[in-house]
């Protein structure tokens, strides 16, 4: 059966989209093979077929999944007897909150300081996309974000303050073993890692820094194996 796995591409042909890993960590957890798709920001027309104008979108033979957390619940349904990204009803459900607070709080925090550094990554055509759609979006404009770096660390410093205590107590989100919300959180900062030359986690960020390095090395390291940003500390 073809499996396809439609992801954002950048301009230096890495695919380091945040939503996008939450898709290809979901997949390698369940130990799913796919062939990447690239697409470009504005190119619509080559996931036109999926009704969805945004990626992550999976093909798993006649199934069309556009959407991370439709495509996690669908690998859940479809590969019952591969690990289960969620442990049960409980923990999807629960889940549900790690997906809420990290699109509206952490994706936010973590883009005020590193948006900048992102422009770097598109070519002419979806970069004007991209300042205009995410200007508006965000309600500030890239050389804003540029001036106010440091208080937008220290924001995203507290955001990052439930995580921090609740891996101050058990090395995983979903316990003693990654689960799904190990992945949304993690597929976010290594977008982050990825993107900007800034280290948005701190080694002395202890609980945090150490979870997302055994996130960097989780599902055979293909975290790690995709490269930092190339100044990277
Ligand atoms: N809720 C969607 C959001 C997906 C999303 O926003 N993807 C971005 C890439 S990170 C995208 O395709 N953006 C295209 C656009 O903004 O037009 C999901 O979880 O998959």
């Amino acid at each position: 059966m073809s499996r396809k796995f439609y992801d954002l591409e950048y301009s230096d042909g890495r695919c380091f989209s945040p939503y996008c890993w939450r898709a290809r960590f979901a997949l390698a957890h369940k130990g799913l093979e796919a062939e990447s798709v690239p697409v470009r920001m504005t190119d619509k027309e080559t996931i036109a077929f999926s009704g969805s104008k945004t990626v992550p979108v999976l093909v798993d033979g006649e199934n069309v999944v556009p959407d991370s957390w439709a495509i996690a619940e669908y690998l859940e349904r479809a590969y019952p007897d591969a690990p289960s990204l969620f442990g049960g009803d409980t923990g999807r459900a629960t889940c549900r909150f790690v997906n809420s607070w990290c699109d509206s709080q952490l994706l936010r925090a973590l883009f005020y300081v590193i948006g900048p550094d992102l422009l770097a990554f598109f070519l002419p055509d979806d970069l004007e996309y991209f300042v205009r759609t995410r200007e508006k979006r965000l309600g500030c404009t890239f050389e804003e974000m540029k001036t106010q770096r440091e208080e937008r660390e220290e924001a995203l410093w507290n955001t990052l303050a439930p995580l921090r205590l609740m891996l101050s107590k058990q090395p995983y989100i979903g316990g003693e073993a990654p689960a799904y919300g190990d992945i949304i959180v993690g597929a976010t900062l290594q977008w982050a890692r990825c993107s900007s030359p800034i280290s948005t986690i701190k080694p002395d960020d202890t609980p945090v820094y150490d979870w997302f390095q055994r996130m960097l090395d989780a599902y055979g390291g293909i975290a790690r194996a995709m490269p930092a940003h190339p100044e990277a500390g």
